[in-house]
């Protein structure tokens, strides 16, 4: 398990509310975000079957390779129709461009590679619907220290407060329902989801009878008629640097009648690390449930963030034998 970092200070202490300031200040410290937030999300796609991401960090960083696939086996819909003079599905978050739907998803590389021109209207939408509309500026690049980082500029920007522990919006060039199923929130307090999450994390050997829940969804997600239960918690307290804390994002769903758990996100900080460990950790919120390649399923917008680094990455549930795919990744941090 990769970790990185040997940080001293607590987020809250040096909060930063502007996101180039924010990178500006990663830029010194030089570890690709896609190795680590693929460390922290990618191998998810199996129900139940994740690796436990369990985060004990050590001091020296370890390089990673793993880049979330590019590609996904073909869906039916594979039309690419033209948007305010952009190929539909240009999708951008909170962690930067992160790319469309083509045919097959496309990882924004290069700002010339981009199907986009200045003055694109983006639909802002969220866990439960489209939220507003904003005006992008032209493909740009982003991060200083990410070498194929892109990034738009969007008037008004989600992103002017830059919140690890808050759900930011993503934007995308559509002019299709990017929610055809409607999304319920469900009561935080849910005495059966709180026993999933307590289950779950007891499953990794941690105790917890009573953990957080911090954003709850209920949605048919392809429209199937049978809906499924997407799962965000953690106990942060907005504090990065701690023992004992997780953070989590389950999607519950109904496979040959049996439920099953997808672990979208998993960073795991046990009570009991030894004395030159350190407490990294994770923390995830789902940014947007919405149909994102215009085919009527919708796929899921995942926001991470650590210790001065941050990115967004896309799921797509492709079948009941794959689950659900990491798609598309973007981000910016040491
Ligand atoms: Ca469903
Ligand atoms: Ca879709």
């Amino acid at each position: 398990m990769a970790v990185f970092l040997t940080a001293w200070r607590s987020f809250s202490s040096v909060v930063r509310s502007e996101r180039v300031q924010f990178r500006k200040k990663a830029a010194g410290l030089g570890i690709c975000i896609l190795a680590t937030i693929s460390v922290a999300c990618s191998p998810a796609s199996s129900p139940d079957t994740t690796a436990a991401a369990t985060v004990a960090a050590t001091s020296a960083p370890t390089p990673q390779t793993t880049v979330p696939p590019t590609t996904v086996p073909p869906a039916e819909a594979t039309t690419t129709t033209t948007v305010n003079g952009a190929a539909s599905g240009v999708i951008v978050g909170s962690g930067g461009l992160l790319g469309w739907w083509d045919g097959a998803w496309e990882r924004a590389t290069d700002p010339a590679g981009v199907p986009l021109e200045a003055g694109s209207t983006f639909q802002i939408v969220g866990p439960t619907g489209v939220v507003g509309t904003a005006v992008g500026a032209a493909a740009a690049p982003g991060c200083e220290i990410i070498e194929e980082h892109v990034d738009v500029d969007l008037e008004p920007s989600p992103y002017d407060q830059f919140d690890p522990f808050g759900s930011k919006p993503i934007g995308i060039v559509a002019d299709w329902d990017l929610v055809p199923y409607p999304v319920s929130e469900l009561p935080l307090d849910s005495p059966s989801y709180t026993q999933i999450v307590a289950d779950h994390l007891a499953s990794r050997g941690f105790d917890d009878p009573q953990p957080e829940i911090v954003q709850l969804y209920r949605v048919d997600l392809e429209g199937d008629g049978s809906d499924e239960v997407v799962i965000v918690a953690d106990n942060h307290g907005g504090e990065f640097f701690q023992q004992g804390v997780y953070s989590l994002v389950l999607v519950r769903r109904v496979v040959d009648e049996e439920v099953q758990t997808a672990v979208l996100h998993e960073s795991i900080v046990p009570n009991d690390l030894g004395p030159d460990e350190f407490p990294f950790s994770v923390v995830a919120r789902v940014a947007a449930l919405a149909d994102l390649d215009d085919d009527g399923a919708m796929e899921l917008a995942v926001d991470s963030a650590y210790y001065e680094g941050a990115g967004t990455e896309v799921w797509d549930y492709v079948d009941d034998d794959l689950g659900f795919v990491s798609v598309l990744l973007t981000g910016c941090g040491a």
